[in-house]
């Protein structure tokens, strides 16, 4: 139907095995994207696009390690590994991503001093991408979540996507997780309990 797209969360070679925040079995997923690309009326693509020195790297916090927390003036962040800036090779979508057909490409993370998981807001919580404004002009009221990574950047999409008003489901077949500290667990909670609806094609 013409009011559903497909939102494919930040497939890019830094989240694949060999990049800078390599998620397991992030390049797994591709072949199944594709798939559900070729079959989507709409697709929006989202591309982590951080400038050097960005403020979610433990290198810019002299003494901090990656994959610790530290406070932010928005809030508790954790701190990444460089990745994602903007421009590297580590940005491109990975080379084997039927991405053409987007017809749009939101980029976040790219204010030096704010992180952005979600595709809807920034991690400030009330910085928006547009990406809601653009979707609801286009008539677009349903959503297919999948890409990278699960309890990431895939979740704050979907929760912001519930809390925005659109129909949500994240196919989790077309999904792979970090799980630092449990947060896959909580985030599949968390998304459940917001009213995602979460599916899984392989359990089939
Ligand atoms: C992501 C951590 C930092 C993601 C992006 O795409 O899930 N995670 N930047
Ligand atoms: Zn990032």
């Amino acid at each position: 139907m013409a009011d559903e797209a497909l939102v494919v969360i930040d497939l890019q070679n830094d989240f694949c095995p060999g990049g800078a925040l390599a998620v397991a079995g992030g390049d797994e997923i591709v072949p199944l994207v594709n798939d559900l690309i070729r079959h989507a009326d709409h697709v929006v693509l989202t591309q982590d696009w951080h400038p050097a020195g960005h403020s979610s790297f433990a290198s810019s916090h002299p003494g901090s390690q990656p994959f610790t927390m530290i406070d932010m003036p928005y809030g508790q962040q954790t701190l990444w590994p460089d990745h994602c800036i903007q421009g590297s090779l580590g940005s491109d979508f990975h080379s084997g991503l039927a991405w053409t057909k987007a017809e749009l490409v939101i980029r976040k993370g790219f204010r030096p001093a704010i992180d952005s998981y979600s595709a809807f807001f920034e991690n400030d919580r009330t910085t928006p991408t547009g990406l809601a404004g653009y979707l609801r002009e286009r008539g677009i009221d349903t959503l297919t979540l999948v890409g990278l990574a699960t309890d990431f950047c895939v979740a704050f999409s979907a929760l912001d996507a519930i809390s925005q008003g659109f129909k949500t489901t994240v196919r989790l077949d077309a999904c792979r997780g970090i799980d630092l500290n449990g947060s896959l667990e909580t985030m599949l909670h968390r998304m459940r309990d917001a009213g995602v609806a979460l599916e899984d094609h392989v359990l089939d």
